[in-house]
């Protein structure tokens, strides 16, 4: 799906930056409003975003898709409950082909800088394919896009192939090499089963024993097949049905951890039907809240732990040499070293300091990266920032999940958007930006609910929390509540710049 013309318009109304599911649904959204003056930028070669990039064996989502797509371009051809990765990227470019946007769109560029041009009211935006100025930028580059490679000395002298999950190298042969892999986090838990069948021998390197509860995963029948793609309302209510089990989870990580005790019963099942040794069973336990880390599904992830020819590995890891890794026995401090072919990150990514924040400067010229720096993410319902006007972050602070749909947070940011892009246009407005005093409230609000929580209570550190121990990525509410409060732009809450008085950027504020 590369687009054969690489050209960029030197000036769009909206620039879009990330072509997948944020950037790809207000596209199409944007389109259908009839505001067609966009373009959309991607550094890589298709839509998808995530799910171009994860390409790793085992590779699938943890949301049913009925629920995990579109609400506007239904699917009734998903396979199974948990889709795999190539039927959710292939999905995304299906829907890009159907909605008649990809002419606008542009792969293999890559945003490297954006600045707010605050006497004209634009944003100038530095591409590897030349500089475009927009009105209004949105960020849809996601939060979980920059993979994070462990600081672990020796790490860059390590002489065999090694690689991040999420960019998996398709041309290194695991087969009956000895691997190793570092992290226990949703990717690794897929990839283990699924290298494990054919590697000599792997290492898990597991610094945290995450909770993994089972995966009630299986193809869609015949029936049920046939019943989404003719029967109406039928897929329909199926997503419904899915929404609101998966809300039923939000009191138990927001206010009564109790209410998970029954996902913690069933959890420490799952470790004893997949592991038969007491040791092993031991190690594989997690000492912290289930809740307070993502809580992960898998049926095959501890039947591969007990293979004969894997090993799990809890003495922290000391260094990486060129032929492997050496921990260190947290009690007696001896040394052991354990030589491999392969290493595989699986550590994660950039979430509370995203590389892009640290390329979008605003009104003063500080980036969002600086800004950010002193509290951690902060903005306003997730999606707008003080200070920097006409910037729209899809996925930005405190919009994340760990129990339901991401898709459905970004719908509900998208037609906060376009609300705010037709109030503009109908109000002939040149700029907005989040009053000061709103956002601090609203952030004070989010923090205020997240010390209730079990990611803030639980007993875990998490990639949920930054350097300060905030938690600015995930939304503390119901997802319902989330949609109510951004199904309209509410422009009183905004710094209005008028377009006539643009050029001497005189505010005026609309109340
Ligand atoms: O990353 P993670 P991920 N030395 O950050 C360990 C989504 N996702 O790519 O727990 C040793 O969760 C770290 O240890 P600890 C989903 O939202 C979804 O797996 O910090 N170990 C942890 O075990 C998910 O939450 C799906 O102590 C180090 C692991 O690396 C998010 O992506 C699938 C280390 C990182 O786990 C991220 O998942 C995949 C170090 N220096 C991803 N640094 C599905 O929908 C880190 N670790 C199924």
């Amino acid at each position: 799906m590369t687009s054969t013309n690489t050209a960029l318009p030197p000036r769009v109304r909206v620039l879009v930056i990330g072509a997948g599911f944020g950037g790809l649904g207000t596209a199409i959204k944007l389109d259908e409003a009839g505001q067609g003056d966009f373009l959309v930028i991607d550094k890589g070669d298709s839509v998808g975003g995530t799910w171009r990039d994860n390409t790793y064996p085992g590779a699938a989502c943890d949301v049913p898709s009925q629920l995990y797509s579109f609400s506007f371009a239904p699917n009734p051809n998903w396979s199974r409950s948990f889709s795999p990765q190539p039927e959710i990227h292939a999905y995304l470019q299906d829907v890009a082909q159907k909605s008649g946007v990809l002419d606008r769109f542009r792969f293999g560029v890559t945003a490297q800088d954006a600045s707010w041009d605050e006497t004209d009211q634009v944003w100038n935006v530095v591409t590897s394919a030349g500089t475009v100025t927009a009105d209004v930028v949105i960020s849809a580059s996601g939060g979980l896009s920059e993979p994070k490679n462990p600081e672990i000395d020796g790490i860059d002298d390590f002489a065999g192939e090694i690689f991040h999950t999420a960019r998996w190298d398709h041309q290194t042969d695991l087969s009956g090499k000895r691997v190793a892999i570092i992290g226990t986090g949703a990717s690794a838990i897929q990839v283990i089963p699924e290298i494990a069948k054919t590697v000599g021998h792997l290492d898990v390197y597991q610094r945290t024993a995450p909770w993994v509860m089972p995966r009630h995963d299986r193809a869609y029948t015949r029936a049920e097949r046939l019943g989404f793609r003719f029967v109406p309302f039928f897929q329909k209510a199926y997503r419904t049905g899915i929404y609101w089990g998966r809300e039923t989870y939000v009191p138990g990580f927001t206010r009564a951890p109790k209410i998970l005790t029954p996902a913690r019963t069933m959890a420490l099942a799952n470790i004893k039907k997949g592991i038969n040794d007491p040791g092993l069973q031991a190690k594989v336990t997690p000492d912290f809240q289930i809740g307070c880390k993502r809580i992960l599904i898998s049926n095959t992830y501890y039947p591969a732990l007990a293979q004969e020819n894997v090993e799990v590995i809890t003495d922290g890891i000391a260094e990486i040499t060129p032929t492997g890794v050496v921990t260190r026995d947290a009690r007696t401090g001896e040394l052991s070293a354990r030589d491999v072919d392969v290493l595989i990150v699986a550590t994660g990514f950039y979430t509370t300091d995203q590389p892009i924040a640290h390329h979008i400067k605003g009104r003063d010229g500080r980036t969002l990266g600086d800004v950010w720096a002193e509290h951690g993410m902060a903005s306003y319902k997730g999606t707008t920032t003080a200070g920097f006007p006409n910037l729209f972050q899809i996925v930005g602070a405190n919009t994340g999940l760990g129990h339901s749909s991401m898709v459905f947070m970004i719908e509900s940011q998208i037609s906060y958007i376009l609300s705010a892009l037709q109030q503009m246009g109908a109000g002939q407005i040149a700029a907005v930006e989040p009053r000061e005093d709103v956002q601090a409230e609203w952030n004070s609000d989010m923090h205020q609910r997240m010390s209730r929580t079990v990611w803030s209570r639980g007993g875990c550190a998490s990639w949920y929390l930054d350097e300060h121990g905030r938690n600015t990525t995930l939304w503390p509410r119901s997802t319902f509540a989330f949609r109510q409060l951004l199904r309209e732009f509410d422009i009183e809450k905004y710094v209005v710049t008028s377009r006539s008085n643009a050029p001497q950027s005189i505010k005026e504020q609309v109340s």
